[in-house]
C-alpha cells in the first residue's frame, strides 16, 4: 500500500497534518484532532509499523513525529488536490510572521507557513508578490530602521530564495515550449530576488530560462545571449554602484543584436524606478516596476510581438 492510500483515510489524514507541525504526545494529537484516545492510538501503531512515523521518548512522554520527507511531500500534495484554492487565511496575514521566523533564521518555521500558504493558493504570483514580496519589503524597513542587522538581511534573502525554490517545485514547472530568456545582474548589482521571480514565473508560463544571478561580468553575459539567442534579456539594477555595469550592459547587448531586433531588452529595479530615462535612452526596450506588471502589460506585448 502506498503513503497516499495510508493518509487518505481520514483519521490518519488529521493525525499526520497535526504531525506536520511538530512532533506530538497522543494526548496532544487527541485534543488537537478531536478523535478518541484509542482510535489515536491504533492509528499511530499501524503508522509506525509501517515507517511513515517515528516514535521518541522524553521522560516518560512518547512523542510521535513524522519519519520521512516523502510523507510530508504526499501530504502536501493532497492537500493541494483537495482543497479550494480559494479558501483560508488571506496571504497578507502571513508576512509578519513570515518575516519574523526569516530574522530568527527559523527556516522550518517559514516552511510551514509556505505550506499554510500553499494549502490556500496555488498561484505563483500571489504567493511571490502579496506574501514574499511584501515580507522583503518589511524585512528592507526593519534593516533601515535598525531593528535587524546585515547578518539578518542577508539570512532573510537566502531563506526567500529557498522557499522560492520549494513553491517551485511544489506548482510544479510545465516543459519548456515557449521562448528563451536569459535573465541576470551587471556586476556590483547584488539584488536577484525579484529577477528569480521573473524568472520563475517566465518558467511557469513554459519559457526556457537561462537564470545567470547576480553580478555577472560583461563578456561572459554576453557569451551566453549570443549562445542562447533569446527572445528576451532581463536585467536587474538596483543600486548605484551597478548603475553604469547595467548601462554598459545595454549598449553591448544592442550591439550585438541582430536585424530581427532581437533579442529585446527589459530592466527593472530600484535604480530603474528611480529614473527610468536612462535605461532607455541606452536601448532598453521595456521596463517594469513590479511582477505584477512584467506579468499583466509587458508579457502579452513581448509575446504579440514574437508572433
Ligand atoms: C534583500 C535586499 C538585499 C540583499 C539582496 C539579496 C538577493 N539575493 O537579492 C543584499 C543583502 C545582498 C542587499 C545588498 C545591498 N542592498 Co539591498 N535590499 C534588499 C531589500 C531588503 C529587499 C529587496 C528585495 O528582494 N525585494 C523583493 C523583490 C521581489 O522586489 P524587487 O527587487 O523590487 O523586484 C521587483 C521589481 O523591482 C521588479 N524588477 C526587479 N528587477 C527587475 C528586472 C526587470 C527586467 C523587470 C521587468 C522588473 C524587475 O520586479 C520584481 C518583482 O516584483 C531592499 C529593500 C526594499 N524595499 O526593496 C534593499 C535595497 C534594494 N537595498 C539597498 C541597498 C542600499 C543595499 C546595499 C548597498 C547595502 C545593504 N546591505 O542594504 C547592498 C548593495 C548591493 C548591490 N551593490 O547591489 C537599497 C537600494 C536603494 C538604492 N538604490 O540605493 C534598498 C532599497 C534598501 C533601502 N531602502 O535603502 N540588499
Amino acid at each position: 500500500m502506498s503513503i497516499f492510500d495510508e493518509i487518505s483515510e481520514q483519521s490518519r489524514r488529521a493525525i499526520l497534518m497535526n504531525l506536520m507541525d511538530g512532533s506530538r504526545s497522543v494526548n496532544e494529537i487527541v485534543e488537537a484532532t478531536g478523535l478518541r484516545q484509542p482510535n489515536v492510538s491504533n492509528h499511530l501503531a499501524r503508522l509506525r509499523a509501517k515507517g511513515i512515523v517515528s516514535t521518541s521518548r522524553i521522560g516518560r512522554h512518547i512523542y510521535y513525529s513524522i519519519s520521512k520527507a516523502e510523507v510530508e511531500d504526499a501530504l502536501n500534495a493532497i492537500i493541494r488536490t483537495s482543497e479550494s484554492p480559494t479558501t483560508g487565511a488571506s496571504l497578507s496575514d502571513l508576512v509578519i510572521p513570515y518575516a519574523r521566523a526569516a530574522c530568527r533564521g527559523d527556516e522550518r518555521e517559514c516552511n510551514r507557513i509556505i505550506d499554510q500558504a500553499l494549502r490556500t493558493n496555488r498561484e505563483l504570483i500571489p504567493l511571490y508578490t502579496e506574501l514574499l514580496s511584501a515580507a522583503m519589503t518589511t524585512i528592507g524597513e526593519w534593516y533601515l530602521s535598525g531593528a535587524i542587522d546585515d547578518a539578518q538581511e542577508h539570512m532573510t534573502s537566502s531563506i526567500t530564495e529557498r522557499q522560492m525554490a520549494r513553491i517551485m517545485n511544489y506548482l510544479g514547472a510545465p516543459n519548456p515550449t515557449g521562448g528563451v530568456a536569459v535573465i541576470g545582474a551587471a556586476p556590483h548589482n547584488h539584488h536577484t530576488i525579484g529577477l528569480r521571480m521573473l524568472s520563475d514565473f517566465l518558467t511557469s508560463q513554459n519559457w526556457s530560462v537561462k537564470f545567470l544571478g547576480a553580478n555577472v561580468p560583461i563578456p561572459s553575459f554576453l557569451r551566453e545571449v549570443s549562445d542562447s539567442r533569446p527572445e528576451i534579456v532581463l536585467i536587474s539594477c538596483a543600486h548605484e554602484d551597478g548603475v553604469e555595469w547595467t548601462l554598459r550592459l545595454i549598449r553591448e547587448l544592442v550591439s550585438q543584436r541582430g536585424k530581427e531586433g532581437r533579442p529585446q531588452i527589459g530592466v527593472g529595479g530600484w535604480m530603474v524606478n528611480e529614473d527610468p530615462k536612462r535605461f532607455l535612452d541606452e536601448g532598453a526596450d521595456f521596463l517594469a516596476t513590479s511582477l505584477v506588471q512584467f506579468s499583466e502589460v509587458i508579457l502579452p506585448t513581448v509575446t504579440a510581438h514574437r508572433g
